[in-house]
C-alpha cells in the first residue's frame, strides 16, 4: 500500500494570535521583526481581522472609540515607510492626548510626529461609493492635528500588512485647539510648517494627502464600509501624515504652524 501522507501541520499563526503578539508588544513596550517575514500567508484581510480583534480587546479593557486614523496617504511617508498602499486603523479615547500634556514616554517604544488634517464627523458616513465630496458633506469640522505613531516592529520596518495589523502604528495625537468649518477652506492648499525645537524640518500642503484630505475620508469610508463598518457622527478622522514622521526627543518641542487651522504642539516628554 502507498504510504500514507502526514496530515499537513496546522499553522499556529491566526489573526487572533498576531492580535495577541502586537498588543503584547505594546503593553511591554517590547518591538519585534517583522510577522508576514515569518508568516508570508499575512494577507490585508488577516491583518484588518487582526486590527479588530485587537480592538475588542481594547473596548474589553474599558477603552472607548473616538475615531480612525488613515496610514500612508502621502507619497513623503509611503516613500518613507517602502509601502505603497494607504490603510486605515482605529483611534480610542487612551490614545487621545490632551493638549499640553507631553508625549507618554513611559507608553511607546519610539514615537515619531507628524502633523495631519483631522476631520470631526457631523453625520455617519458609510462606503462603498463615497466619492470626496460626499465624505466632506459628512464633515462638521476640522482641526490641526500631531500623530505620535509608534510602532510595535523594531525599527518601524514592516510590510502593509505588518502595519495594518499594528493599528498602522497608532500611538497618540493631539488635536486642535482651532476648529474650522470647511465650507470656506481650500484644503488642498492648506499650509502646514513642522517645527522641531524651533526649526522648522519640513513643509507641506493638504494636496500631499491623496490629492485632498477629503479624497483620504472617502477613502477611510469606502475601505471600512467594504468591512460592514460605518464612520459615526463625532468621529475624529486623522487624514494621515503630510510630511516625514520625526523622531521625538526626550526634552524636544514639536510644533505644526498650518494656514487656517492654527498651531498644535506638543512637547517630547
Ligand atoms: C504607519 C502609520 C502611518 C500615517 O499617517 O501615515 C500613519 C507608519 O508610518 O508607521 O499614521
Ligand atoms: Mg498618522
Amino acid at each position: 500500500a502507498p504510504p500514507t501522507a502526514a496530515p499537513p501541520a496546522a499553522s499556529p499563526w491566526s489573526a487572533g494570535r498576531v492580535a495577541e503578539i502586537l498588543l503584547s508588544a505594546e503593553r511591554s513596550r517590547t518591538p519585534r521583526t517583522s510577522i508576514r517575514a515569518e508568516w508570508p500567508d499575512l494577507s490585508l484581510d488577516i491583518a484588518y481581522a487582526a486590527q479588530d480583534i485587537a480592538l475588542a480587546d481594547r473596548l474589553a479593557h474599558g477603552e472607548v472609540v473616538t475615531g480612525i486614523k488613515l496610514g500612508l496617504t502621502s507619497r513623503a511617508k509611503q516613500q518613507q515607510m517602502g509601502v505603497d498602499s494607504p490603510s486605515v486603523a482605529w483611534l480610542t479615547d487612551s490614545m487621545a492626548l490632551p493638549a499640553g500634556l507631553a508625549v507618554p514616554r513611559d507608553r511607546l517604544i519610539h514615537p515619531r510626529a507628524e502633523p495631519e488634517i483631522a476631520f470631526v464627523l457631523g453625520r455617519a458616513l458609510r462606503g462603498p461609493g463615497v466619492t470626496a465630496a460626499q465624505a466632506l458633506a459628512a464633515v462638521d469640522h476640522a482641526m490641526g492635528a500631531i500623530e505620535i505613531i509608534d510602532s510595535r516592529y523594531w525599527g518601524f520596518k514592516f510590510s502593509l500588512e505588518d502595519a495594518v495589523a499594528d493599528n498602522n502604528s497608532s500611538g497618540v495625537y493631539v488635536t486642535g485647539p482651532v476648529i474650522r468649518r470647511i465650507d470656506d477652506l481650500d484644503l488642498g492648499l492648506e499650509a502646514c510648517l513642522l517645527e522641531v525645537d524651533g526649526d522648522v524640518v519640513d513643509s507641506a500642503t493638504g494636496s500631499a494627502v491623496l490629492g485632498h484630505p477629503g479624497e483620504a475620508l472617502a477613502f477611510a469610508a469606502n475601505t471600512f464600509g467594504a468591512r460592514g463598518i460605518t464612520l459615526e457622527p463625532e468621529w475624529v478622522v486623522l487624514t494621515g501624515g503630510m510630511t516625514d514622521a520625526v523622531p521625538v526627543s526626550p526634552g524636544s518641542r514639536v510644533a505644526a504652524h498650518f494656514t487656517s487651522l492654527g498651531t498644535v504642539t506638543v512637547a517630547g516628554g
